[in-house]
């Protein structure tokens, strides 16, 4: 009996990777089927020479894409073409938060910002660095991408962000073996379908990282309104402080949330985000 990990799905054929660096493409045991349990990628398993004989307790689990084990989130932000955007950033934020997966921000093609273009951004982004690391890179400088050769490491790794922000662009440049398709931002924006059928998870400085982004569906079917506030770390951390129990941060007297945005200690556009988004998910009717 061999211990590895799941990094390849394709046609219900799986490939396990195991200590020594071995693959070996295996079957789910039939039993597997009847219990309802489907291994994934990113899934830890004990394996035969064909089959797949115990799957181990996940962490976590992704559905969009299909990853279990997830140990971080890379959000990577374009600044042009598509625009920077922190409405956007916000959301992925709460997907990751809600997933309970380590949410990394990544802005990328820096290298089409003007000098005070880039401290301006990095000036509004310079509150989100006390909760999150945040990385000014360009898949066009390989000397930016240096900060990142530790941060995969012994780890599985999801992107996500906009079509055309620059993800496959981003692992060619870290690993020009991998050969990953990219598109003009013309050509891809409004498509981002995706229409692989396999999953897969790729080698990358000494970790894994999934090949089809994360949270793609950036909606909130699935999301309560009443949790919304607990996916806002920045908030969270001084609910204790709101007068009201449960406190939604929205028409509360003595929010300690409110407060923070009109001393500036919040950015008013992150919570008036919130705001907008707390109403997005108000409007979400039940599907039944
Ligand atoms: N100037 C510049 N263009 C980039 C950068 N990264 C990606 N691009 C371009 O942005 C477009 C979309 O990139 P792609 O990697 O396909 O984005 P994805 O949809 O997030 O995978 C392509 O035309 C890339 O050449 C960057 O750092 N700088
Ligand atoms: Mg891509
Ligand atoms: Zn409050």
């Amino acid at each position: 009996m061999k211990q590895g990990r799941i990094i390849k799905l394709i046609g219900g054929q799986y490939s396990v990777i195991d200590e020594q660096q071995q693959t070996t493409v295996v079957k789910p045991r039939g039993v597997f089927r009847h219990e309802k349990k489907h291994p994934k990628v990113g899934d830890m398993v004990q394996f035969d020479d064909d089959l797949i004989t115990k799957l181990e307790p996940r962490k976590n689990e992704l559905h969009r894409p299909a990853v279990a084990n997830v140990d971080q989130a890379f959000i990577i932000n374009g600044v042009k073409n598509p625009a920077f955007s922190f409405f956007l950033l916000d959301r992925f934020l709460i997907h990751a938060e809600k997933e309970d997966i380590k949410a990394v921000i990544v802005v990328n093609k820096i290298d089409l910002l003007t000098k005070e273009e880039r401290r301006q951004l990095q000036d509004d982004l310079l509150y989100y660095e006390r909760h999150y690391d945040v990385y000014y890179v360009s898949a066009k400088q390989k000397e930016t991408l240096e900060q990142l050769s530790d941060v995969f490491k012994d780890k599985i790794t999801v992107l996500a962000g906009q079509t055309g922000s620059g993800k496959s662009s981003l692992l060619n440049a870290l690993d020009p073996s991998l050969s990953l398709k990219t598109q003009p931002t013309s050509k891809a924006l409004g498509r981002g379908k995706h229409t692989t059928k396999h999953s897969e998870l790729l080698p990358i400085s000494g970790g894994l990282v999934a090949d089809t982004p994360g949270f793609s569906k950036l909606d909130f079917e699935g999301i309560d309104a009443v949790d919304l506030p607990n996916y806002y770390i920045d908030f969270y951390e001084r609910s204790n402080l709101c007068k009201f129990r449960g406190c939604q941060h929205l028409n509360e007297p003595g929010c300690a949330v409110k407060k923070a945005v009109e001393n500036y200690e919040i950015p008013k556009n992150r919570y008036d985000n919130y705001v907008r988004i707390y109403e997005e998910i108000k409007q979400i009717k039940p599907k039944y």
